[in-house]
């Protein structure tokens, strides 16, 4: 192929420089980076020849338009002359602007902010004692995709604001695609599936201004769960450290409800799913994840991406806490169908079934993370569902809200949810249908078509619902009695938390609380808390500067469930980040030693400089600068580490911007910004060299929790690596929790 091929329009703008010139000769686009491959689609729903196969949208050199002609010109319209109207013949236009306008589709009503990866999921086959299930025998390996999102925003919203995150899961399995879509808080708001548009509308932007975005420190939220007391359990989850997670890395995953298992013979187990993070389970506190929401509302899907970039990839283990499936569907008196309700570790143990790697980003956004569907109805056999009145109205909206968020019913085509089991559904035409079906008898049965496609028995896979005896009963909209017990579990979650975390949930009721105008709604809010914590609602009410109510309901004895608190475990540190702070008073080889060190044990070491470009030292060595001291904050940064003066530079302008104020301590005015930060934060601070006396000039002293000052980085590094194992160094702050 010549340059002469490649139509040159006179007059068109080009640069003679050539670095940033157009390139003018034809080359393929850049192949997907080899870890961003989405599974093979092996679906039969495309044409059997490949011809319409999908990944051939987009092929060739030229630009061309949507039916393959080639294009000279895409930057100017067709006019009557150069000064003169666009013509309504420039069919290249038209085309262009009408497929722009029809770009974007309705975001999720709920979940509408996500970020997705690609992995593999092996199964310990510990399961297959109870399930029938095929890719949960030892040993198989199961391509998935996950998608991760918080509740309530829009899609552009902010990552790190307080609300529960969606953990959902697609197995595609030989037996077909099996959805585990699930949240990262084991309890749910509400127990009747009948009530969740209220809840949602509750929790959304007000309908008149439609503020505020993604949160739920607002009257219409407080007045619903204030109302509504079987949401007090979820809410006291939401307002505890598990509502600002760290990362999606460290997040736990639940299936909620109680599913049910069915093994070979037909024998059913009860089964709650649980995903346990390799990397810990860890969160921000509320300060940090404010200001991150102003300085990378993308931290949360940034830092999946750049994890899995990196080779960093996160792991989950799926467990099961198992309970036997008897008639009234209880376990030591907790109503297995009642999903604010969750059962202790402690009284069940999780049982590792299987380990989930997430190693690949999506190549496209909207058509994985956006056009993917999921649905708790894709069942494969041997796991079926319960009679859960959450899950079963579940059952009913996912396939219908996706009929209208993908423009029709034939999503399921769509490469991110075909199932890679063979699919012969006899569905029909329809809105963007994409399989060119042959065959005359989309019917059964038939004699036309040679009577396929044929029904299967259970001995070559097909699903059967368990004969579960329903109750003989009469019809009425009630809920059962043990569902009325709205406190105990709220109760039993706050007792179990140790009082740093304690604290944290006093200060996001009393935070919320005080978002709200209403004051009836506030009192009948420390009226719920008054019912499940006395201490709890002290506090709260004390912040509130309202009279403390007293309990209606008594107090149950609960025993606390040391499993849901996040605090007290050491934990891997790879993939955690460190900021390293320099400027030409640093030892570069002890940077360069810090460096390596960080390296082996998977920890990201970003080099912090006054400017960007490359730090060089005495004999000549070179370190590149990652953040500069005008883009690096401390949010990005699980520990930080001096190794330098950090004073200001000697030509520096006044400062005029907040995060350039003066402190008065001597250092850069943004470094010393950054350290309080992370002090305050209770993250690992290291030093050595002349980071010495800069932390002291920063009022660090070096004697409080979670400080590491030594002579370089070989005492350092470690001591580092042992807080950050920890995650946070609470003790750097008293905290008192709440009086029992
Ligand atoms: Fe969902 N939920 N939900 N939900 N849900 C949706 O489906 C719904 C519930 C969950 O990443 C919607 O395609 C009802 C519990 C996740 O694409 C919608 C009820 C749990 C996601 C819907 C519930 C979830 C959704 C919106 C009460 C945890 C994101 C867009 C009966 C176990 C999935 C869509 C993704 C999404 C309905 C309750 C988790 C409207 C009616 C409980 C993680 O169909």
């Amino acid at each position: 192929m010549s340059t002469e091929d490649h139509i040159v329009i006179p007059g068109a703008p080009s640069s003679e420089h050539p670095s940033v010139a157009e390139p003018k000769t034809p080359q393929e686009p850049l192949p997907p980076k080899p870890d961003q491959q989405g599974p093979e689609a092996v679906s039969p729903t495309g044409s059997p020849t490949g011809a319409l196969d999908s990944s051939r949208a987009q092929s060739g050199q030229y630009l061309t338009t949507a039916q393959g002609l080639r294009l000279g010109d895409t930057d100017h319209s067709l006019k009557a002359g150069s000064r003169g109207p666009v013509l309504l013949q420039d069919h290249h236009l038209r085309e262009k602007i009408t497929h722009f306008d029809h770009e974007r589709i309705p975001e999720r009503v709920i979940h509408a902010r996500g970020a997705g990866a690609h992995g593999v999921f092996r199964s310990y086959g510990t399961a297959s004692k109870i399930t029938k299930a095929g890719f949960l025998a030892p040993e198989v390996e199961t391509p998935v995709f996950v998608r991760f999102s918080t509740v309530l925003g829009s899609r552009g919203s902010a990552d790190t604001v307080r609300d529960t995150r969606g953990f959902s899961t697609k197995f595609y399995t030989d037996e077909g695609t099996y959805d585990l879509v699930g949240n990262n808080i084991p309890v749910f708001f509400i127990q009747d599936g009948i009530k969740f548009p209220d809840i949602v509308h509750a929790a959304k932007p007000h309908p008149d201004r439609e503020i505020p975005q993604a949160q739920s420190a607002h009257d219409t939220f407080w007045d619903f769960v204030s109302l509504h007391t079987e949401a007090q359990a979820h809410t006291m989850w939401n307002m505890s450290d598990r509502g600002i997670p760290r990362s999606y890395r460290t997040m736990e995953g639940f299936g909620v409800h109680t599913f049910r298992l069915v093994d070979g013979a037909g024998k059913t187990t009860l089964v709650k799913f649980h995903w346990k993070p390799k990397q810990g389970v860890h969160s921000l506190v509320w300060e940090e994840a404010q200001i991150i929401n102003g300085i990378d509302p993308d931290f949360h899907r940034r830092d999946l991406a750049d994890s899995i970039e990196a080779g960093a990839y996160p792991q989950w283990e799926l467990g099961i806490q198992t309970f036997p499936d008897n008639e009234d569907q209880t376990f030591e008196g907790i109503d297995l169908l009642d999903p604010t309700k969750f059962v202790p570790e402690e009284l069940a143990a999780v049982q590792p079934i299987g380990l989930m790697t997430l190693n690949a980003n999506p190549t496209n956004y909207f058509a994985e993370t956006e056009q993917v569907a999921f649905h708790p109805g894709h069942l494969v056999p041997g796991i079926d569902l319960t009679d859960d009145p959450l899950l079963q109205v579940r059952l009913f909206s996912y396939l219908d809200t996706q009929i209208s968020r993908l423009g029709g019913p034939n999503f399921a085509q769509l490469p991110i949810n075909r199932p890679q089991a063979p699919v012969n559904d006899m569905f029909r035409d329809g809105m963007h249908q994409t399989a060119v079906h042959s065959g005359v008898a989309p019917y059964h049965p038939n004699s036309l078509d040679g009577g396929c496609p044929f029904l299967a028995g259970e001995d070559v896979g097909a699903f059967v619902d368990v004969p579960v005896k329903v109750a003989e009963s009469i019809k009425e909209r009630r809920n059962p009695a043990s569902f009325d017990d709205h406190f105990s579990q709220a109760r039993l979650f706050f007792r179990s938390l140790t009082p740093v975390e304690q604290d944290h949930t006093i200060e996001a009721y009393t935070f919320e609380l005080g978002k709200c105008y209403e004051v009836n709604i506030r009192e009948r809010q420390l009226m719920a808390l008054a019912n499940i914590d006395a201490g709890l609602c002290a506090a709260v009410a004390t912040g509130l500067g309202m009279p403390v109510p007293e309990a209606t309901v008594q107090h149950p004895d609960v025993e606390p469930s040391p499993a849901v608190s996040q605090l007290g475990m050491k934990w891997p540190v790879a993939g955690r980040v460190v900021g390293i702070i320099a400027d030409a008073s640093s030892d570069l080889s002890q940077i360069a030693a810090a460096r390596e060190a960080l390296h082996a044990e998977g920890v990201v070491p970003l080099l912090i400089a006054p400017t960007g470009g490359e730090l060089t030292g005495e004999e000549g060595q070179a370190i590149p600068v990652q953040r500069t001291y005008l883009t690096a904050r401390s949010i990005e940064f699980d520990a930080i580490i001096m190794t330098g003066a950090s004073t200001p530079a000697a030509d520096a302008k006044p400062a005029r911007d907040a995060k350039a104020g003066h402190f008065g301590t001597g250092l850069d005015p943004r470094i010393d910004l950054l350290l309080s930060e992370a002090f305050r934060h209770s993250k690992a601070i290291g030093a050595w060299g002349p980071g010495v006396a800069a932390l002291e000039s920063a009022g660090i002293n070096s004697d409080v929790a979670g400080i590491a000052v030594g002579e370089g980085s070989a005492t350092v590094i470690p001591a580092i690596g042992d807080l950050l194992a920890a995650h946070r160094s609470w003790e750097r702050f008293p905290a008192t929790g709440a009086e029992e």
